[in-house]
């Protein structure tokens, strides 16, 4: 009985495309540019990563994910992101701009390489901020999720968000 798969597929799939063209007007800010690689620039035994792994924006700004590569996405980890917030699953290999509304923290992954460790996470500022940080920080990774993720939130941990 698909019914339920087929409602859910159609809904992430209205989600991304009503992100994809509610967004183009929205402005890139320097920085806020994620490239989906084959091989790290920093670390040359790390394989399939974002790179910036971890990005830090304002309310309404957008992040460009860039597929300079090929074979890669970007697909929101539905459960964690922010309450509200609308969920994204982008094509593979294509470019994908994502404007980010609501204050949290958004952990990603690239579709095919979840558990290979192509993971990223988006934090949004704002008032309310950390509060699925916590549910985020202590969700259960699979694979070398699990320590990209651990690294990740280790990284943010340093950084002053105030
Ligand atoms: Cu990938």
């Amino acid at each position: 009985m698909p019914t339920n798969f087929s409602r859910r597929s159609f809904f992430v799939s209205s989600a991304a495309l009503a992100l994809v063209s509610g967004t183009a007007k929205a402005a890139i800010h320097d920085g806020n540019l994620v490239e989906m690689l084959n091989k790290s620039p920093i670390d040359a035994s790390a394989r399939n990563v974002f790179e910036p792994r971890v990005i830090v924006v304002d309310p309404s700004e957008a992040v460009l994910f860039r597929s300079t590569d090929g074979g890669h996405n970007t697909q929101s980890m539905d459960d964690l992101i922010p309450a509200g917030a609308p969920p994204w699953k982008s094509d593979i290999g294509a470019d994908v701009e994502i404007t980010f509304d609501t204050s949290g923290v958004y952990p990603y992954v690239c579709t095919p390489h979840a558990t290979a460790g192509m993971v990223g996470v988006i934090v949004v500022k704002g008032e309310g901020m950390m509060d699925n940080y916590e549910a985020a920080k202590g969700a259960r990774y699979r694979g070398r999720a699990r320590k990209v993720f651990g690294e990740i939130f280790d990284e943010i941990d340093a950084i002053n968000l105030g």
